[in-house]
């Protein structure tokens, strides 16, 4: 019998039991990258990846020391900051670690309450509430440090309508290349030092009362070279997911502390967006010049009916095209899923994407890690990092 099997997007509703109520959130707010050059990284947002241009903020609107860019592309948005002077800080945070993700910011209620509660179980303080207004009304925003120096902002914007925050303006552009299909973030993981894992699991269930809903050890997260080990932790309503890596020993260098050397110790390692027509998105990226991971051996895609098994009759895709473009399948007990990663998108081997659609499947894909951390590793050897 074949079930039918639909792309899942997350309802309000509570469906991880144990996760705490005390920090309810509506999704992800926006991520903000600080950047040695916001103007060509937008470009190469916009051009490779099909974000749309919404708002600005520069010289022109008033900031002195930086400048944003905010894209879009359906509920995905994205900031990417540039100082603009020697002395912001900004610069300290390039210098350290290149282009990364800062702030990973959480669409709240109550910015205010979000602060508190977190703060009184333990968090430390980033930035405290603040209310910022212009003529579309107000946002509060709060914010506390999670894992090195990546920040979770808590936003509250119901009573605001203007483009995006105030202190920016709406950004016009004469350049909009079309959308890729990019919908939402699935998740975002965080890469964590040596024998970390645990105390950030015990951090997200403490402070942000999430719950940890999947482990991954190293027995099941290797290959003949490295090993790691990976927690996921998800809020009670699934939207914000957040698995955290750490390294574990092998044969050489994982691909964890490859990371850790290159972004200067704990960040984020890949965001991980939903499509819901993976090969259209995939063939778009591709001939946009967004490069991937190379695919499996074919031995991989000839054994994919033996092992999604039962699931197989649900799948739609053909199997030859998803080997031409090299995207990776992946069954568990409610549905499959269909995944693929991106080498590095900057020259240090630091921050990439996934790009998932899933249809029923709620894991990550753990019958693809073995084949993914080999073709991570035939990069790394090219990098001699490994
Ligand atoms: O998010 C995940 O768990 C999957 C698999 O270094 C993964 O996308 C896990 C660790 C890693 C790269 C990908
Ligand atoms: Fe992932």
């Amino acid at each position: 019998m074949s079930k039918e099997v639909k792309n899942v997007e997350y309802g309000l509703e509570k469906i991880f039991e144990g996760a705490q109520d005390f920090l309810p959130l509506m999704g992800t707010d926006y991520i903000e990258f600080i950047v040695g050059n916001a103007k060509q990284a937008a470009h190469y947002y916009k051009t490779a990846f099909g974000y749309q241009s919404l708002a600005y903020a520069g010289l022109e609107t008033g900031m002195k020391d930086r400048t944003s860019y905010v894209l879009k592309q359906d509920k995905i948005r994205i900031v990417l900051t540039t100082p603009l002077t020697a002395e912001s800080p900004l610069n300290d945070h390039i210098v350290k670690h290149g282009d990364g993700v800062k702030v990973v910011a959480l669409w709240v209620e109550d910015a205010r309450k979000s602060f508190e509660e977190t703060t009184k179980r333990g968090a430390r303080v980033y930035m405290e509430p603040t209310v910022e207004t212009d003529e579309h009304g107000e946002v509060v925003r709060a914010g506390i440090y999670t894992y090195g120096e990546t920040v979770h902002m808590f936003v509250e914007r119901k009573n605001y309508n203007g483009v995006f925050l105030p202190g920016f303006r709406e950004w016009k552009s004469d350049y909009n290349p079309a959308p890729t299909g990019l919908k939402y973030v699935d998740h975002m993981v965080g890469n964590v030092g040596w024998n970390e894992m645990n105390t950030w699991v015990k951090w997200y269930e403490e402070v942000m009362g999430f719950v940890n809903f999947l482990s991954f050890d190293d027995k099941q997260i290797t290959t003949e070279y490295s090993a790691l080990m990976s927690k996921v932790m998800s809020n009670g309503n699934g939207r914000i997911k957040f698995p955290i890596n750490e390294p574990a020993e092998g044969k050489k260098r994982s691909q964890i502390e490859e990371y850790l050397d290159f972004y200067g110790g704990p960040g984020v390692q890949h965001i991980a967006i939903a499509t819901d027509d993976i090969i259209k998105t995939v063939g778009e990226l591709r001939a946009r010049g967004v490069e991937f991971l190379s695919a499996p051996p074919h031995a991989y895609y000839e054994a994919i009916p033996e092992r999604l098994g039962a699931h197989m009759d649900m799948m739609k895709e053909d199997i030859s095209v998803l080997e031409d473009l090299a995207i990776m399948i992946d069954a568990d007990e409610e549905g499959y899923l269909l995944q693929i990663f991106t080498k590095p998108v900057e020259d240090r081997p630091t921050l990439f994407y996934e790009i998932i659609q899933r249809m029923g499947a709620r894991g990550f894909g753990a019958g693809n890690f073995k084949a993914l951390f080999e073709s991570i590793e035939r990069e790394q050897q090219l990098r001699g990092t490994l």
